[in-house]
């Protein structure tokens, strides 16, 4: 059996019944076959590939708060620190109802390819919890924040693991986190923590930076095709943070977003999403709702119940901005018969296995998350340089650096594919860049 198949198999049996983990497990190292053919003993004898399967530690823990009305609670919290050959581990914290084990594990695998393609030294890692903030007052998110804090301090650290927000974890949580984290801790260690406010450490841009990044990774890939953002249409799921970054890019750039998405269904703008109407996104998500109907009601355009755009509107270009696994089998043929040509990834793993063979057998181009949404984590690494250096740089500062970033990514994308005599495939290009970094780094370091 080929070494990919062993560790693959290996991994499926140590991990029963994480289906999220083994989806990118099976989607990552499935791609690395080139890189195993030219460099397989020394792969081997390193054990690399089962180490790179296997976190450092996977942190579980538990978080009791009290509500409003004094009311006792118990959810659980989570920390894996997956991979440090190169960094210390660095990803984000969801706070969703739906968070296990297994959804930690592959936001954790993979954030530690995408961290490596953004070319700063950051390892990877993923926590959260099954909380719901939905519905809860500011004073319950905030204990709730201090006891998960009141475990996670002693794990966490500005050169051991850098937390940041994600799904359910904002500005306001960080702010409660790192305060939390303050007085534990009787430091100010601002560099534990990312995402933070503008008033104790946190970078301008941020708020934008993966919807800015996830765009100008694309706008690089239509220049590779001789093509260009202006005049495209594009179809976003979501509304959050993501999806406003990646609106207002979009649109400054002339492209035209004519859906978003929410639980509750999609909205259709045939005039497209642009100016007060995507200031409008901050103030749906601040209303706590979580209904993008809203909007469909404000500005009269259409709003479509319980589903997502996909295969139903027709553009030039998808975008997932909200959540794993939602561009199915189903939805990848009704692109495809829609005529989309471009599916750019920017929510983790928005796209099942089966749906991702589909679309590129049939020519669709697709973009892959860790390399589109880097420009998150990224400037969440130059939030940390510069909180280490003592020193806020400028907007335009942080938006070149960013911007010279993603441009960084497709390059060692294309270098990848070119070392490896392959064709366009930025799926495989984006695993195997990533890849080789990680294993050169754990390589050099011996067995750990
Ligand atoms: O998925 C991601 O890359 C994030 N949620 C951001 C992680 C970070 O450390 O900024």
């Amino acid at each position: 059996m080929s070494y990919i198949s062993e560790v693959i198999e290996m991994t499926e049996r140590k991990n029963p019944g994480e289906a999220e983990f083994m989806q990118t497990v099976r989607e990552v190292l499935g791609s690395l076959a080139p890189a195993v053919a030219a460099n397989e003993k020394v792969l081997r004898d390193n054990c690399i590939l089962e180490r790179m399967v296997e976190p450092d530690r996977q942190i579980i823990f538990r978080v009791p708060w009290t509500d409003d009305k004094g009311v006792n609670h118990v959810n659980r919290g989570f920390r894996v620190q997956f991979n440090n050959a190169i960094g210390p581990y660095k990803g984000g914290l969801r706070f969703q109802p739906n968070v296990t084990l297994s959804v930690m594990k592959f936001l954790a695998f993979e954030q530690t390819f995408k961290n490596s393609l953004t070319g700063l030294p950051m390892g990877g890692g993923k926590g959260g919890s099954d909380f719901d903030p939905a519905g809860k007052s500011d004073a319950e998110v905030m204990r709730f924040c201090y006891s998960f804090m009141t475990e996670l301090y002693r794990h966490i650290g500005p050169d051991v693991d850098v937390p940041a927000g994600d799904m359910g974890v904002g500005a306001r949580e960080i702010g409660y986190l790192f305060g939390a984290y303050k007085k534990i801790r009787g430091a100010y260690e601002n560099g534990v923590l990312t995402g933070k406010g503008l008033s104790f450490g946190g970078s301008l841009i941020r708020p934008e930076a993966t919807g800015f990044g996830a765009t100008y990774f694309f706008n690089e890939v239509l220049e590779h095709l001789g093509e260009s953002i202006k005049g495209k249409t594009f179809c976003l799921s979501g509304f959050g943070n993501v999806a406003w970054g990646a609106a207002l890019k979009i649109t400054e750039l002339g492209g035209k977003v004519l859906t978003l998405s929410g639980p509750d269904g999609y909205i259709y703008d045939k005039d497209g999403v642009s100016g007060d109407k995507i200031d409008y996104m901050l103030t749906m998500r601040a209303s706590g709702r979580n209904v993008v109907k809203d909007y469909a009601d404000k500005y009269g355009c259409e709003f479509v119940a319980g589903k997502k755009p996909w295969g139903n509107v027709k553009a030039d270009v998808y975008m997932p901005c909200a959540m794993q696994n939602e561009i199915r089998i189903e939805d990848a043929k009704a692109m495809v018969s829609a005529g989309v040509k471009y599916l750019n990834e920017v929510s983790n793993m928005p796209t099942t296995n089966e749906a991702l063979a589909y679309l590129q057998a049939n020519g669709v181009i697709v973009a892959p998350s860790k390399a589109v949404n880097a420009g998150g984590v990224a400037v969440s690494g130059l939030e940390m340089s510069q909180n280490s250096e003592r020193l806020a740089w400028t907007e335009k500062e942080v938006d070149d650096k960013l911007k010279h970033i993603m441009k960084g990514i497709h390059t060692q994308i294309t270098d990848a594919l070119s070392a490896y005599g392959m064709g366009y495939d930025l799926v495989a290009g984006a695993n195997l860049a990533g890849f080789k970094k990680v294993a050169d780094a754990m390589i050099a370091q011996g067995l750990n």
